[in-house]
């Protein structure tokens, strides 16, 4: 077990040695690829990635890595600056009085959207009202009712009596009459409205009817974190069509990495206001934009990673440990240095997550805990040891086995299985030194892993 969580941190370290030196066009190239990839899966425009590249190969090649980073850890690092930097500084919706109004394609999440808005002004001591502005699917009204009464805001809409035609004058009309209604009694009035397949002349032109009727103070685009290539090129449509004011990327609990949701944001330049993580109504927060960003890559929260990385290398060179640990020369200081080091990166479990991809996967497969726990337990019976025994440790015989356990509180097999550890991975560094085909091995082997 520990010997497995020992082994992956190895590797990690091993990894950085692999790509230590100059920085090469080449391992760039290799790493930009390997984005650029990530990003088109992730539905990001095809058009941006290829301009985010340019940026990218280029920053890396004249910027120097930041201490105690690797190459790759670099040119990473620059890919989240970057994505960070097109996804701009979310904002925070203003607590006062106003208008909001909601626009979208279909099925994107506008309604729930528009309850979520409502719980969370109301949560804030506001006053709030939902208009079901949307004429066109009969069962929007009531799906905006329900959520109302679910949340307790006020709800204005008109339910179409059979026979009366669903046009967009009538959109209109709704909204223009819920406003006189709500405005009195009412901090904040949210207008709910139509979704279509896409967007049509016929669908703009009932917003732009619906824009001018109601003169909203906030033009909130909602866009499901699913939406694919063509994300950019409508929701530049419905910014043309009323100015929008913000983007709610909606559905970012699934699958999808949210790809066009970004490529979105980038061009339309409105910001991420909040983001829909569920159903129900609570399910709604301020982005995290690193956060987004690791996912979009598939990396996980890469850059709390190399902070924390970065943070437990220093005053300790892992690279120079790694080297004296392939000389042959690992003694239990060495040890006992590299639990230090994995300690500070903080729980096993969390540090798993936050690896890139398959590494993170293959590690959260094991038994975080009990791995955690018999580190904890090494570290007590290592430092009840003198520097004397853990510098030679061909000294610790049974009667200061027997010591130790007791120093430790801990049973004479528990040091024994430490020690019994120690063999096992002193031996494998052994066999790691002598054997420049199986370093060579090992080397491609962590460079293919990423
Ligand atoms: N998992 C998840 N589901 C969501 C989220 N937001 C909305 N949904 C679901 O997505 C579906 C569509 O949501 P609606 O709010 O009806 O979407 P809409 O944009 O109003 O749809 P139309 O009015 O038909 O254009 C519903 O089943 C919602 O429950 C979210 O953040 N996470
Ligand atoms: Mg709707």
């Amino acid at each position: 077990m520990v010997l497995e969580g020992l082994g992956d941190s190895l590797r990690s370290t091993l990894k950085k040695i692999a790509n230590a030196g100059h920085i090469d066009a080449a391992l760039v190239k290799e790493v930009t690829r390997d984005i650029q990839r990530a990003l088109l899966q992730a539905d990001m425009n095809v058009r941006q990635v290829l301009a985010l590249s340019k940026t990218i190969e280029k920053r890396a090649m004249e910027e120097k890595p930041l201490p105690g980073m690797s190459n790759r850890e670099h040119v990473i690092r620059i890919v989240h600056d970057e994505l960070v930097t097109l996804l701009g500084e979310p904002r925070k919706v203003a607590l006062k009085k106003q208008v909001i109004m909601m626009v979208g394609l279909y099925g994107q999440g506008k309604t729930t959207t528009t309850g979520k808005l409502a719980n969370h002004f109301k949560k804030k001591g506001l006053r709030v009202g939902v208009v079901a502005g949307d004429v066109h699917r009969p069962a929007a009204h009531d799906q905006l009712k329900t959520l109302a009464d679910q949340v307790g805001v006020t709800f204005y809409g008109e339910k179409p009596e059979g026979g009366e035609t669903h046009g967009s004058d009538r959109a209109v009309g709704i909204v223009e009459r819920g406003l006189a209604e709500l405005r009195r009694k009412h901090d904040v009035i949210i207008v709910d409205t139509a979704g279509r397949d896409k967007l049509e002349d016929g669908l703009v032109q009932e917003m732009e009817d619906i824009f001018k009727a109601a003169d909203p103070d906030e033009k909130f685009l909602v866009m499901d974190a699913q939406v694919g290539q063509q994300a950019a090129v409508q929701a530049t449509a419905f910014h043309e069509a009323v100015g929008l004011t913000g983007t709610i990327i909606t559905k970012l609990d699934g699958t999808a990495k949210g790809g066009g949701a970004l490529s979105a944001v980038a061009a339309t330049g409105a910001p991420v206001v909040f983001i829909g993580t569920g159903e129900h109504v609570d399910e709604l927060e301020p982005l995290d934009p690193k956060r987004f960003i690791g996912r979009l890559l598939g990396m996980g929260d890469l850059d709390a990673l190399l902070e924390k990385a970065q943070e437990a290398s220093s005053g300790m060179n892992a690279e120079k440990m790694a080297r004296k640990m392939m000389s042959g020369k690992f003694t239990l200081n060495d040890m006992q240095a590299q639990m230090d080091m994995i300690g500070k990166m903080g729980p096993l479990g969390k540090v798993a997550q936050m690896l890139p991809g398959g590494m993170g996967q293959a590690l959260q497969g094991r038994d975080m805990g009990a791995t955690q726990e018999k580190m904890g337990q090494y570290k007590v019976i290592l430092s009840s040891m003198t520097d004397e025994e853990r510098e030679n440790p061909h000294l610790l015989k049974s009667s200061r086995v027997k010591r130790i356990a007791r120093g430790s509180g801990t049973e004479m097999r528990d040091v024994k299985e430490l020690l019994k550890y120690y063999d096992t991975t002193r031996n494998m560094m052994k066999g790691l030194s002598s054997n420049r085909k199986m370093q060579r091995q090992l080397m491609r082997q962590l460079k293919f892993q990423k």
